[in-house]
């Protein structure tokens, strides 16, 4: 296989107008018509139609209702003897595939004996020959035939137009998509299913009819993802003035699935775990997930599906704009400003932890990629998460009313075509003359073009006898694989001065498009304290040398949530830093910062979701990205030590904390009860581990109460957890209980093999721990859901554990690589980036994770998907 530059790209010699496909539903041998009419694309040179295909059969292929001569040539099928001239034609094609056989979970496949699709990016062609590009965008109708009794509901995109029974206890549905679609937002289902249904009206009086399709049993789980979509639909109207575009709007969950979900057109297909919800078996953090992904499948309607890509390059013009309307959609619905900004210090959490080691390492590209070998390796962080800052800070430079209207001039412009990351910048810079981002347009586009995470240094100047304070931005950006020299890019940085008192003396919007530039504040009494890049006003990273008394005054006064959290992580951070540096020196965390923590979390106003954040120490994976070198066992004993020095020192604080938090009356996951129960189970992990040193039994013992009484399943499991966080011996048990309370709910059970991979280690116990999980009667490999929740868990979550002086965490990667591979591609790849990071790694565990990685490239029959991975990691 060969790599695919974006610089390459051809409009197609064909255009598909319509396209009807009739398939006889067969586990073992399900068999495809795809009637199309095509027409040759006059602004092409002539040239022969090759269509793609992947693991198909082909029986016949007609051209105008004649058989015709065809070749195969790497998978595609080719016809060269099509009529000249640019009149539209008819070419039908008959195969089979196998949808029982297909582990990959891409095209066509069976799971729970119902059927399912998915497409994006390149499935369609494992369903029939076709383009298999998004720029192609046809007209479809669909006949589904299927066994009645085996598959009573069947359903495709589109509005049902006819159904009825056939002989041999089959029956057929047709379906009818009044809107033109590329081939990647296909979609079928066909299974013993029910549905919620629900009528809603527009603001305009259109009437539509919204169904969530699950399986028997799962009915009364479905409430939350229908009221999520309800919110979905009214919040694109209200905000963006765009409303549902079809009469029918269908979400159908399957347990089977590679990713979160899809927008395929009105007929969206979801993993279980962001549909289905109850309080007993959902927390809050579920019940977040399933509104967000909810509104995120739902706004790709427009964003995505009325205007789409032109080609796979420009993936983030629909993700990285759906992610952006998605967290402003959740921000929305939290409601009040500290809610939101709650919601904010969350996504940064994400992009930091997530997206920025990836920008620094191997796989590091732009949120416009330039190449690819597998574009499924390009759902990234980057492409999503990037791609969504890239999009609020055009939402900065135009502000909220001009980012509307720039939205309005896209639509205006490109409704119903498939365009590029540039028509989508050029449409909000043009519905905003004058702002500076159409002053800086072709600059601001870098953030399209350039990888890597660019730093801001900032460095301050007082000059007390002017009373001015001059302050100077510069901008860098590391090189990357591939992109050696960078550009400076548009970056706005949103300020403010704060006195002493925790006054604000100045704040603005500085937008730095220099290497280096310099702001000046005069007529000020004594040297300010700088709250820099604000909210996360660009997704750089910020240095500027504060002193512990500046961060102390921003966590205690700035006006600013997100910097009030930012200075918290500085300093834990730079106490982590020092720690881990001083291997020979006890971790010790002095009175201030101690006494700092403690006020925040006494606070009498503050929320309790953002106390929670704060008290939240770092992440692992974020202290070892501010390392050239990293030792994450030691990374771990150092966090491990400051959790515990909190622990103890605010024992009395995390007891009121625990007590002061209970939420009474009925479940209910908004904001605030959830951010009180995340709080409490916070103060109870805090509070286990306290009693570990003390070998006090009464909070264990509470916690364990709580486990067991527990109404809902975030108090459940936080206790839960606790006790298996601090190593407690009630852990045991109360894993067992769980499990059989459990031990018919699948995602349930996702929880329990997480929690236990994702166990602190100690003295090595995790990883035996998992190679018996992979033996228990419920774990399953070829479940992505339970892949993840075992494997991942471990080898990407947990790095204390996974990184072994004795590599036998890199021997079970590689093992589990390989055999995914074999099943699953796509999930393979994901788990083969968990050692994106190896050249950064203290020896003797980088010798060790190179080894691992080789061991899997030296496989000859390794899928693209794979290959493209372990190759740029040695590269
Ligand atoms: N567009 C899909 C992702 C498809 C992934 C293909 N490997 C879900 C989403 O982003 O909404
Ligand atoms: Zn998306």
């Amino acid at each position: 296989a060969a790599v695919i530059h974006r610089a390459d790209y051809q409009p197609p010699a064909f255009w598909i107008d319509t396209v009807e496909l009739c398939f006889d539903l067969d586990p073992a041998k399900t068999r495809v018509l795809n009637r199309m009419r095509l027409r040759r694309n006059p602004d092409v040179p002539v040239q022969p139609l090759r269509l793609d295909g992947e693991e198909l059969n082909l029986a016949r292929v007609l051209v105008g209702g004649q058989g015709t001569s065809f070749k195969l040539e790497g998978g595609q099928l080719v016809l060269e003897n099509l009529p000249e001239g640019h009149e539209p034609f008819e070419l039908e094609i008959f195969t089979t595939c196998a949808p029982a056989k297909n582990t990959k979970l891409m095209g066509l496949y069976v799971s729970n004996d119902s059927f399912f699709t998915q497409c994006e990016a390149e499935g369609f062609r494992r369903i029939t020959y076709f383009l298999d590009r998004p720029d192609v965008m046809a007209s479809y109708t669909v006949l589904l035939r299927a066994d009645r009794r085996r598959y009573p509901v069947l359903l495709s995109n589109g509005n049902l137009v006819d159904q009825g029974e056939l002989e041999d206890g089959r029956h057929y549905a047709k379906w009818v998509d009044p809107h033109r679609k590329p081939c990647y937002l296909f979609a079928l289902v066909a299974g013993q299913l029910v549905c919620r249904e629900q009528r809603i009206a527009s603001r305009s009086g259109q009437e539509h009819l919204l169904q969530v399709y699950v399986r028997p049993g799962d009915l009364d789980k479905t409430e939350h993802a229908m009221n999520s979509l309800i919110d979905s639909v009214a919040w694109d109207e209200a905000r963006f003035g765009l409303p549902l575009d079809l009469e029918r709007f269908m979400i159908v969950a399957t347990s089977d699935f590679n990713m979160g979900a899809m927008e395929n057109k009105g007929l969206n297909i979801f993993n279980t775990k962001y549909v289905l919800a109850s309080q007993s078996t959902a927390t809050d953090t579920d019940y977040a997930n399933i509104e967000s992904v909810v509104g995120h499948e739902y706004f790709h309607n427009w964003t995505g599906n009325r205007v789409t890509c032109r080609d796979w390059f420009q993936l983030s013009l629909k993700e990285g704009l759906t992610v952006f309307r998605d967290q402003e959609f959740s921000q929305d619905l939290a409601g009040e400003a500290s809610a939101r900004a709650v919601k904010r210090i969350e996504d940064v959490r994400v992009l930091r932890t997530a997206q920025f080691p990836e920008d620094a390492g191997p796989m590091a590209h732009p949120v416009r990629p330039d190449q690819y070998l597998e574009i499924n390796n390009f759902y990234t962080v980057t492409v999503y998460e990037k791609g969504a800052e890239v999009v609020r800070m055009m939402y900065t430079l135009v502000g909220r009313d001009g980012f509307r209207r720039g939205m309005q001039l896209y639509f205006q412009r490109h409704d119903g075509q498939a365009v590029t990351c540039d028509d989508f910048a050029q449409a909000i810079a043009d519905a905003n003359p004058g702002s500076k981002l159409a002053e800086l347009l072709p600059q601001f586009k870098r953030w399209y073009s350039q990888a890597g995470t660019p730093r801001v240094q900032a460095s301050a100047r007082w000059d007390a006898a002017a009373g001015t304070y001059t302050l100077t931005l510069g901008q860098t950006c590391p090189p990357t694989p591939g992109q050696p020299v960078k550009e400076p890019v548009v970056i706005p940085v949103a300020y403010g001065l704060l006195d002493d008192q925790g006054r604000e003396l100045a704040s603005g919007l500085h937008v730095l498009t220099q290497a280096s530039e310099t702001l000046s504040f005069q007529g000020l009494q004594a040297e300010p304290v700088p709250s820099l890049l604000r909210g996360f006003s660009a997704p750089v990273v910020l240095e500027f040398d504060y002193g512990d008394a500046q961060l102390l005054a921003l966590l205690a006064h700035d006006t600013d949530p997100f910097n009030r959290w930012e200075a918290a992580q500085r300093l834990a951070l730079a106490r982590a830093l020092r720690f881990v540096a001083q291997p020979h020196e006890p971790v010790a965390l002095d009175a201030p910062f101690v006494d700092a923590m403690r006020g925040i979390l006494r606070h009498p106003t503050l929320d309790a979701a953002f106390k929670e954040l704060v008290l939240t120490l770092p992440s692992e994976t974020y202290i070892a990205e501010q390392l050239e070198v990293v030792d994450p066992p030691r990374i771990h004993a150092v966090r491990e030590a400051m959790r515990q020095q909190l622990a103890q020192a605010l024992q009395a604080d995390w007891e009121w904390a625990w007590e002061a938090h209970q939420v009474g009356g009925a479940y209910r996951p908004d904001p605030v009860s959830s951010g009180r129960r995340a709080l409490a189970g916070l103060a109870l992990t805090h509070l286990c581990l306290a009693a570990r040193a003390s070998a006090d039994p009464v909070w264990p013992g509470k916690a364990y109460q709580r486990f067991k009484d527990a109404s809902n399943m975030t108090d459940r499991f936080n206790a839960l957890s606790a006790l298996v966080v601090s190593g407690h011996e009630l852990a045991r048990p109360a894993l067992q209980r769980f499990h059989a309370m459990f031990k018919d709910e699948a995602l349930v059970l996702d929880k329990w093999f997480a929690l236990q991979a994702g166990a602190p280690d100690r003295g090595g116990n995790v990883l035996p721990a998992v190679r018996q999980l992979m033996q228990h009667p419920d774990f399953n490999i070829r479940n992505p859901n339970r892949a993840r929740s075992l494997i991942f868990s471990y080898c990407s979550a947990n790095p204390g554990a996974f990184h072994r002086p004795d590599a036998a965490g890199y021997v079970f990667w590689s093992e589990r690589v390989m055999e995914l591979d074999a099943i699953n591609p796509q999930v393979a790849a994901r788990l083969a980036r968990a050692l994106d990071r190896w050249n950064k790694l203290a020896e003797p565990l980088r010798g060790a994770a190179r080894e691992a990685i080789a061991r899997v490239a030296a496989k000859p029959d390794l899928s693209n998907d794979v290959r493209e991975i372990v190759t740029r990691a040695l590269a």
